[in-house]
């Protein structure tokens, strides 16, 4: 095993590929340029105190939210270091409405690109940790054609590889292509990802809950009678479990990734299928946390198998450590009722 501190992402990539004598090379540089534009991305990022590139630039995106700059900024980075390898078919972006394809003037590929350039962008101003996710896929539809919408709606587990950026008191690349989640720091003087997280195992079962309390109301009665459960106090169980919520998914999930823990974006009677979009960011921080050791529902369903109908929608989730993703499951599915909006005293 070679010393821990010179094993950068390009070569781990690189080795990676060897265990697979038929690969074509083409995932390994697919990676490659995610990583170069990890690292504009976290850059552009760490300036963005500095230079003027806070606020909101007025436009809408396809969600109704207010884009800031550098969530248009990220996503144009994105598709210019992925546009050109020729390895892609189609790309999706959680800032475009549509598939994106690949100019004509390139050359076309057997792989498919989902990213979210930017997510938790409006944490930005108060320099909370942001995040870029990806995945990829490979294409369904004949080579050398343009790419579809059916090579994008594939099953997450149909994914070949994912990842995420986090950009926080350092910036850290995790990528699964398959086997073992790894993590890399951007060492910001050579500019280079350094191994740091080797194949990352979440802990079985946690004593941490993520999720917005503020919606309380909203829950499905089942949800709320386990975050009263992970409140009470037990021993045994090593109740009560702390609570951490940051409101930026990436590092929410990065910390109990590292440190155990479960992630929660429910269902609630205002919002019938959850926040969060399952091709951008439940699908691949599925994948990271199942090659991880951990597990990811959407309280009922394991996230990978739900079957895809539009490109931006949306599911709730819960995921994180094993034993408390099965417990949340136990929990809602012993209340039959479905959600409703508890009435006001
Ligand atoms: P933004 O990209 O608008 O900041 O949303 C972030 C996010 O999609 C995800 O990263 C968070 O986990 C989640 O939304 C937070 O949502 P709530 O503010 O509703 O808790």
């Amino acid at each position: 095993m070679p010393n821990l501190r010179f094993m950068t992402l390009a070569r781990h990539i690189i080795e990676g590929e060897r265990m697979h004598p038929e690969a074509t090379g083409e995932l390994s540089a697919l990676l490659s340029d995610l990583s170069l534009a990890a690292k504009v991305i976290s850059l552009e990022v760490n300036k963005a105190g500095l230079v003027d590139i806070l606020g909101f630039t007025g436009d809408n995106n396809i969600h109704g939210e207010q884009v800031k700059k550098l969530d248009m900024f990220a996503h144009d980075m994105m598709f210019r270091a992925m546009d050109h390898g020729g390895h892609l078919c189609v790309m999706g972006s959680e800032e475009e409405e549509d598939i994106i394809h690949i100019p004509p003037k390139f050359k076309i590929g057997k792989y498919v690109l989902l990213f979210d350039p930017l997510d938790g962008s409006s944490n930005i101003d108060a320099n909370i940790s942001i995040g870029t996710i990806f995945s990829i896929y490979k294409r369904v539809t004949p080579e050398d054609t343009p790419g579809t919408l059916e090579d994008c709606l594939q099953q997450g587990l149909k994914q070949v590889a994912a990842g995420y950026v986090i950009y926080g008191s350092s910036t850290i690349f995790v990528y699964t292509a398959g086997h073992g989640a790894h993590g890399f720091t951007l060492d910001p003087s050579f500019g280079e990802f350094l191994l740091s997280h080797e194949n990352i195992k979440t802990p079985k079962k946690s004593k941490l809950y993520s999720i917005n309390e503020g919606n309380y109301l909203y829950w499905h009665p089942g949800l709320k009678k386990y975050i009263k459960y992970l409140q009470e106090e037990d021993k045994a169980t090593e109740r009560p479990y702390s609570s951490r919520y940051i409101g930026s998914m990436v590092a929410d999930i990065h910390r109990n990734l590292l440190y155990g823990g479960i992630f929660m974006y429910p269902a609630d009677s205002r919002h019938h299928k959850g926040k969060l979009r399952l091709m951008y960011e439940c699908n691949p921080m599925a994948f990271i946390v199942e090659a991880a050791g951990g597990r990811a529902s959407d309280g009922k369903t394991r996230i990978l198998e739900l079957q895809p109908k539009e490109l931006h929608e949306r599911t709730p989730i819960f995921i994180g450590s094993e034993e408390d993703v099965k417990k949340v499951e136990e929990f809602m599915a012993k209340e039959k009722s479905e959600i409703t909006i508890e009435s006001k005293k």
